[in-house]
C-alpha cells in the first residue's frame, strides 16, 4: 500500500464538546499522522464552496449552517491508503449504523452532527486539501 494523504474536518459538535484531542487520538491510533492542522471558523462562502457537491440535497442548508456554527479543525492526514483508513475509523455517516470502535459510533450525536468529515477518494482528497491549505502549511 502506498502512503497517501486525506483531508479531515473535526466538526462543530466535537469542538463544542472539547473532543479535538480525543478524535485526533483515534485517528493517530488508526495509523494516520497529522501533517497539517488548523482551527478555523468557516465563513458561509467556505462552507457552501466546500459542500457544493451537495447543493441540491435537501439537507444542504442545514449542513452549511452547522459547519458555520462554531469552530472546526481542518487537518491533512497521511498514512498507508489514508482515504480508506480514515473512512474505516470514522464509521458510517449515520452513527446509529456505525461499527463499534469507530469515531462516529463513539462520539457522533446524529447524522448531521456526526463529528468528522473525511474525503471519499484520492481525487477529492487533493481537491479538499487544496481548498483549505497552502502547500507550505503541510509538513510531512
Ligand atoms: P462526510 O462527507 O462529512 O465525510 O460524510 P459522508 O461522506 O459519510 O456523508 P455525505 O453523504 O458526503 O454527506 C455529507 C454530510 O452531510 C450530512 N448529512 N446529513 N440529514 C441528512 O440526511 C444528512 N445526510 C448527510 C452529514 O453530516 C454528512 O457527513
Ligand atoms: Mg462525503
Amino acid at each position: 500500500m502506498a502512503v497517501t494523504r486525506t483531508f479531515s474536518i473535526i466538526k462543530p459538535d466535537a469542538t463544542r464538546r472539547n473532543l479535538t484531542g480525543a478524535v485526533t487520538q483515534m485517528l493517530e491510533e488508526a495509523g494516520l499522522r497529522v501533517v497539517a492542522s488548523k482551527r478555523i471558523h468557516m465563513s458561509r462562502e467556505q462552507a457552501e464552496g466546500f459542500y457544493a457537491v451537495h447543493s441540491e440535497r435537501p439537507f444542504f442548508g442545514e449542513l452549511v449552517e452547522f459547519m458555520m456554527s462554531e469552530p472546526v479543525v481542518v487537518q491533512v492526514l497521511e498514512g498507508e491508503d489514508a482515504v480508506t483508513r480514515n473512512r474505516d475509523i470514522m464509521g458510517a455517516t449515520n452513527p446509529a449504523e456505525a461499527a463499534e470502535g469507530t469515531i462516529r459510533k463513539t462520539h457522533a450525536l446524529s447524522i448531521g452532527e456526526n463529528t468528522v468529515h473525511g474525503s471519499d477518494s484520492d481525487e477529492n482528497a487533493k481537491i479538499e486539501i487544496d481548498f483549505f491549505f497552502d502547500a507550505s502549511e503541510i509538513v510531512g
